[in-house]
């Protein structure tokens, strides 16, 4: 495997963008090395510009889960553009799109489309402290809802449920009203509320984490949020900027038997082109602007050709009835095939699993919140990703994300894999 050519090509980005990449987790620092440069996509397979070819398992952080440059999105993307681009002005396919978009996802009313899930997150809680008349917010230990400020929170020193900002940049003002707790941990969330009953606009949660690699609820953790949110008039959000649309049609709201009360997306809903959304009970939603007083706007919002992606996106989605246990069928296979070969090394290791997304971590210890992810060992996974990149599987660059299966990887595809991973394994 050669990365001459990449590697030119990340020098000269280094030069004009900053660290050469236009989003922090493709810059490879958490395994070391330059990152690929992709020159096309098609189907299941990434061609990068040495002219070598991957199976993706990343499959863009979750929106390609059709496969990449999907004929039917390909042509709704090009019949769109020849009528224009962007207008600014209201067109029939958002109306389109949200209405197939709530009648897939089920229990809400009204959409709002944004360009990020970012966006989405970020307007979520503005409409959540909005519509309680609140401020502040409770987020998980581990937990990613995009970049803006209310979220960049780490456990703060000393205080258990104290925030202190993550980044530079964010404020202690802002960190003083998001409250923390560990995932799958009510008892924590029962502790916050019991200090601050009447201060509480909405918890925030991954109903499935995907950014400490793949973490599944514990059995009751949902239904517990959702009962203490009822008890102290909080909204429960869920981020299903991952879930959404990939776990099922109705995505973890629908497998997971919990409603909350706003629900964002972003990802496969827009089919690869940049698109959010959050999604309410129409109480709640009629308080956005312009009909209410919480504002929330954006120049392209609704992009007719994001839409027109997006929509394409989850028709295909819809009227497959198939598709969701496909993946289901060789995420497990995948796994199977990984449990064998590192049972048969002796390696520690968890493999978390749910539809198409999929982690492993080389732990002894079942990874269940953001304490238990951070055991696994970097090491061994920087040389696991190196040595399956090289054998032509391109897996996330970090032990903290989640893989994300598409529709277009054959069941072929899955044992080359498992053989891949078979050799890189025993070389350990
Ligand atoms: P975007 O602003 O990146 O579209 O979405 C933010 C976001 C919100 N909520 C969840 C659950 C998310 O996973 C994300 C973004 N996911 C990361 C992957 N861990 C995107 C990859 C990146 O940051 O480049």
């Amino acid at each position: 495997m050669r990365y001459q050519r990449s590697s030119i090509l990340f020098k000269e980005a280094q030069k004009v963008i900053a660290g050469g990449v236009n989003s922090p987790v493709r810059a490879f620092k958490s395994v070391g090395g330059t990152p690929i440069f992709v020159e096309k996509a098609k189907g299941a397979l990434l061609y990068d510009k040495d002219g070598n070819t991957f199976l993706d398992y990343i499959s863009s952080w979750g929106p390609m889960i059709l496969g990449h440059a999907y004929d039917p999105v390909l042509k709704a993307i090009k019949n769109r553009a020849e009528k224009g681009t962007s207008f600014g002005i209201p067109t029939a396919l958002e109306t389109e799109i949200a209405s197939l978009a709530l009648e897939m996802v089920g229990n809400k009313d009204k959409i709002r489309f944004v360009n990020s899930g970012t966006e989405a997150c970020m307007s979520a809680i503005r409409l959540a402290r909005g519509f309680t008349n609140r401020e502040k917010i409770i987020k998980f230990r581990g937990c990613y809802h995009g970049h803006s400020d209310a979220f960049l929170i780490q456990a703060g020193s000393g205080a258990v449920t104290f925030g202190s900002p993550s980044s530079p940049g964010v404020t202690k003002g802002t960190a003083e009203d998001t409250l923390l707790a560990d995932y799958n941990n009510l008892e924590e969330v029962i502790k916050i509320f019991d200090e601050y009953p009447e201060e509480i606009a909405a918890v925030i949660v991954e109903p499935v984490a995907g950014n400490m690699g793949c973490i599944t609820p514990k059995n009751g953790f949902l239904e517990g949020l959702r009962n203490i949110c009822d008890k102290f008039d909080s909204l429960l959000i869920f981020d299903e900027v991952m879930t959404g649309f990939r776990l099922a049609k109705g995505g973890a709201q629908e497998i997971l038997g919990v409603t909350a009360d706003i629900v964002t997306y972003g990802k496969v809903l827009g089919g690869g082109l940049p698109v959010g959304a959050f999604a309410a009970k129409n109480e709640i939603m009629k308080e956005l602007a312009p009909e209410g007083e919480v504002y929330q706007a954006g120049t392209l919002s609704g992009n007719p050709i994001a839409m027109a992606a997006g929509l394409a996106t989850i028709q295909a989605l819809d009227s497959d009835q198939e598709i969701y246990l496909r993946l289901e069928k060789k995420t497990e296979n995948l796994e199977l095939g990984f449990t064998e070969v590192l049972n048969k090394k002796g390696l520690p290791h968890q493999i978390n699993r749910i539809g198409s997304m999929f982690s492993l971590h080389f732990t002894e210890e079942p990874v269940i919140d953001f304490r238990t992810a951070e055991l696994g060992n970097n090491k061994l996974f920087k040389t696991y990703f190196h040595g399956m990149l090289r054998e032509g599987i391109y897996l996330p660059p970090s032990a903290f994300e989640s893989y994300f299966l598409n529709d277009a990887l054959t069941f072929s595809n899955i044992n080359k894999t498992i053989e891949a991973f078979r050799k890189v394994i025993s070389g350990f």
